[in-house]
């Protein structure tokens, strides 16, 4: 039988609800917290990766870019797969965004969720969804969470084996109709790695932690019983508190600009118009607006009125990494 060494895999990014900022273990991406996302429909990462013994060195192309820090870190989270197979080949790998990385947009959760995926099927490691979600987590902690299918919980655990992603309900749940809007798609300059490392400097960052339990528990009961005011009040209120985090960290850090103030500005004049709509921020300047689905028509065209939006791209919440037909190369 002829052995497959090269495979593709698809990783949509995942939105947080409850937000992960601040980890106990940086070199394990052990997480400060218990988080809760939701896989995007229309944004995603195809990765192809193929293993070979003659190959001398790993060749790694994301975005048709050859970034030395990313590459790095590509290579390392490989040797970490490598090992794991017992297997020292080399790879070539690309992957393809269709959206813009290191904007806020969760690139690395789906960059290194597909990676995940096509590295292990690739090299003949069979592991559990489980497994796959605790390696992927190595790569980049959020990444865990675009592994299982429609709405995650990533249970922050004591050490590395019980810190890991599983789904909590599935995609076609709840119709929720989430908008990616895009104000400003030039690369970040503080990475969320950096800014883990500074959360514990916030004064407020304590009273987080010990509060983010029940959080957990009302967010659950929320989506369970498809509270939608609920949900929105505690989603909105929980990115408000991460970037309060932000703010107050020594040194602080604002990744927000005018544009994203006038935004949440705009849904708080559209909520006093009695449309229910929310928003939640990631570590970036680009907002996500959330309605139920009988509503995005309606939000769609209110948000045609803001000439500072460059683009929105809405997604449903969604299935998570599988393995597709299409190699990149
Ligand atoms: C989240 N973010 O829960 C939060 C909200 C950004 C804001 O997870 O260092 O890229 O690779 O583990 O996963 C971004 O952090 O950080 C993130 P690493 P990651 O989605």
């Amino acid at each position: 039988m002829k052995k497959i060494f090269k495979i593709t895999a698809l990783a949509h990014p995942n939105l947080a609800f409850i937000k992960y900022w601040g980890k106990k273990d940086e070199g394990l991406n052990l997480p400060a917290n218990t988080s809760i996302s939701v896989n995007l429909s229309n944004l995603y990462t195809i990765t192809t990766i193929e293993f070979s013994e003659i190959f001398s060195s790993d060749q790694i192309k994301i975005n048709q870019e050859e970034n030395q820090k990313e590459i790095l870190r590509v290579v390392k989270y490989l040797d970490l797969i490598r090992k794991k197979a017992g297997i020292n080949w080399k790879a070539k790998v690309v992957s393809q965004n269709n959206f813009p990385k290191a904007a806020g947009f969760a690139s690395s959760a789906s960059g290194f969720a597909a990676l995940t995926l096509a590295a292990t099927q690739a090299l003949g490691l069979n592991l559990s969804e489980k497994e796959l979600t605790i390696l992927a987590r190595l790569g980049s902690g959020s990444a865990c969470r675009s592994i299982p299918d429609g709405f995650v919980e990533w249970k922050k655990g004591e050490e590395s084996e019980d810190s890991y992603a599983y789904s909590i309900f599935p995609a076609n749940y709840w119709k929720l109709s989430i908008f990616a809007l895009f104000l400003k798609t030039s690369e970040k300059k503080v990475s969320s790695s950096e800014g883990h490392r500074l959360a514990s400097t916030s004064p407020f960052f304590k009273t987080r932690i010990k509060k983010i339990d029940k959080k957990i528990i009302l967010l659950k009961k929320f989506i369970k019983e498809r509270n939608f005011v609920n949900f929105g009040n505690l989603i909105e209120n929980e990115a408000l508190e991460m970037h309060a985090i932000m703010f107050t960290s020594r040194p602080s850090l604002i990744y927000w600009d005018e544009k994203t103030i006038k935004l949440i500005k705009f849904v708080y004049e559209l909520r006093m118009k009695k449309f229910p709509v929310y928003f939640t921020i990631d570590a970036g300047p680009n907002p996500y607006l959330i309605c139920e689905e009988k509503n995005e028509k309606n939000l769609l065209k209110e948000l045609k009125k803001i000439n500072s939006i460059k683009n929105i791209i809405i997604n449903y919440p969604n299935s998570g990494a599988k393995i597709i037909k299409k190699d990149l190369f």
